[in-house]
């Protein structure tokens, strides 16, 4: 065989955004462009790519096998010694992330737009993972994205397309490949970290029904084998479970919108516990018969909860973590337990420092995002399994299902109300004027000490707080500064904005609201009832119908 030197031109917009570079199929099928971001990923290894061992797979979306035999040529003209890759290139995002540490793996490539649409018209992505399981720091995803703007060749060795679904090792030129069962270690590693004995007894109950939506994304193997295989369930108790390139059409982001293959059968069927996972496999949601978790309430419950999983039960639980605009329920169970807990910038990438530390267990992100320090990325089909567990043991202690652990919850915390409102491809230059609005806003003499008021309910909020979030890492210091712009009244509400960076058009402006009560009367009332005039307050503070021309918000969740 040889190394190929092939001359290229860069591209100047491949930064890497929250998770990875995501754009559209077309984008990544221009001439090189795949190959220049391959090759720069390549090149920023720490200690470069020579003699590695690299994982590679993804939610199987449109493009992927092509995707991958082009990170075969590259690997193999860089001096990769292996890759590690999932048979048809079904890897579950946190399955890879388990993979990378229990090979001890240089670090991996991800193939996915996540909760992105997928096809030909829809969405790619490519993400770098390291050594510890984790998504790329940003000191690496700078690197990748500099040497994507000077990048003028790249290397590769020609070789035949590896035949990608056959189990087993081969050799493609210099480079070693060994095609893997993705599912069944990932599956074994889970049994090793819940009660799986406790949880068969419980969804075998004759009150108790599971109804599990993988969105025809990556998760439908794996959900296959845990709830069919290992639970006993019937195969009614899975559904959308077949990986499809495009999603069978839908958007694979498991929320009350796009999930609502699982919402009509949840309510139609009255079925007891009900859970979706995203495209790649690390979001989730826990929706049963009238009965919806927020993400935010779902990492607090879970780490209330956590001694009843024999993974923190042993290891006990060394801090909890959420980001920013996730609401603060969590840190009330951190201070009635007495655990350190910690506020991050938005995505997983800054949870994974705080874990290789020591000193965080329990995780989440109010956008469907829970997870532990089992592995470094966040994790669906473990966020599911950890309610049921956490359902079976409420259930011995006359706690019965879903609402019943909510209220639970509420009557020792008091309630969180949150919500998110999206507004997807917005003008950039509307979005950035939204958020000079608000910047103007805070530098105004007297605004904090002020008093915004909503004039739909006579409330009025007195401002106690405003900024932009600056995150300095506690472990190596790094500064991560404008992670959103947020206002916190006196009474413990607060809203955030910030612009998203996970889109592959246009710009998407979040919108999140949060305000609690410890009041028992307001436990069952209707979140974007309680919400409206933070709501209120927040749109006029920002002009943002004004300036983008958007009366209503794409999302709500
Ligand atoms: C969004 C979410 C963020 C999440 C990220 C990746 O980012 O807000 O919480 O970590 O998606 O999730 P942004 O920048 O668009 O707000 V996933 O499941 O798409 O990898
Ligand atoms: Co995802």
């Amino acid at each position: 065989y040889s190394v190929k030197t092939v001359p290229t031109k860069a591209y100047q917009d491949q930064r890497p955004g929250t998770s990875g570079l995501r754009k559209r199929v077309p984008v990544f099928k221009q001439e090189n462009y795949t190959e220049n971001f391959v090759q720069s990923i390549l090149s920023s290894i720490p200690g470069g790519p020579k003699g590695t061992t690299l994982v590679v797979g993804g939610d199987g979306r449109y493009y992927s096998e092509e995707v991958t035999q082009k990170i075969i040529q590259l690997a193999a003209g860089n001096g990769v010694s292996k890759l590690v890759i999932a048979r048809d290139i079904i890897f579950s995002t946190p399955a890879i992330s388990h993979e990378i540490r229990a090979r001890k793996a240089t670090g991996g490539i991800l193939l996915t737009a996540s909760h992105n649409p997928g096809g030909p018209n829809a969405d790619f992505g490519i993400k770098y993972n390291m050594d510890n399981g984790g998504p790329a720091p940003e000191s690496v995803t700078d690197a990748i994205y500099e040497s994507s703007k000077t990048i003028t060749e790249y290397k590769l060795v020609d070789l035949p397309a590896v035949d990608l679904s056959k189990l087993g090792e081969t050799k493609a030129g210099p480079l070693s490949i060994e095609v893997i069962d993705a599912v069944k270690p990932y599956v074994a590693f889970l049994k090793t970290i819940f009660d799986f004995d406790a949880i068969k007894s419980y969804v075998q109950k004759d009150d108790v029904s599971v109804l599990f939506d993988g969105l025809s994304g990556v998760t439908g193997p794996y959900a296959r084998d845990i709830f069919v295989d290992e639970l006993g369930l019937d195969e009614s108790a899975i559904q959308n479970c077949e990986p499809s390139p495009d999603f069978n059409g839908g958007h694979p982001d498991p929320n009350l919108t796009y999930a609502h293959s699982l919402v009509e059968v949840v309510e139609k069927k009255q079925i007891t516990f009900g859970a979706a996972s995203d495209g790649d496999g690390d979001r989730n949601m826990i929706y049963g018969a009238g009965a919806f978790v927020t993400p935010s309430d779902s990492v607090a419950i879970i780490a209330d909860w956590a001694e009843c999983i024999p993974y923190f039960k042993e290891g006990g639980v060394k801090g909890l973590a959420r980001s920013m605009p996730t609401s603060t329920a969590l840190d009330r169970v951190a201070k009635a337990k007495g655990i350190e807990y910690f506020e991050v910038p938005t995505g997983w990438k800054f949870f994974g420092n705080l874990m290789d530390a020591g000193r965080l267990s329990i995780c989440g992100e109010e956008s469907f995002g829970t997870g532990s320090d089992h592995i470094r990325e966040k994790d669906g089909l473990w966020a599911v399994v950890a309610w049921l567990n956490i359902l079976a043991a409420a259930e011995d202690k006359g706690i019965k299902g879903i609402k019943g652990l909510l209220l639970d919850h509420y009557s020792k915390y008091g309630r969180t109300f949150f919500s998110r409102y999206d507004y997807e491809e917005v003008e950039s230059d509307a979005a950035n004027k939204v958020i000079a609005e608000l910047e103007q806003a805070f530098k105004g003499d007297g605004f904090v000490g002020s008093s915004l008021s909503a004039t739909s309910s006579s409330r009025s909020f007195k401002v106690a707080e405003t900024g932009n979030f600056t995150y300095t890492d506690p472990i190596d210091h790094s500064v991560s500064k404008n992670q959103g712009l947020y206002v916190t009244f006196d009474d413990g509400s607060r809203f955030v904005v910030r612009l998203s960076g996970t889109g592959s058009q246009g710009a998407t402006i979040r919108l999140y609201v949060e305000k609690y009560s410890s009041d028992e009367k307001e436990y069952d009332a209707d979140t974007q009832e309680g919400l409206k005039p933070l709501i209120e307050v927040a749109l006029k503070l920002s002009k943002l119908v004004e300036h983008t021309g958007r009366k209503e918000p794409t999302v709500i969740t």
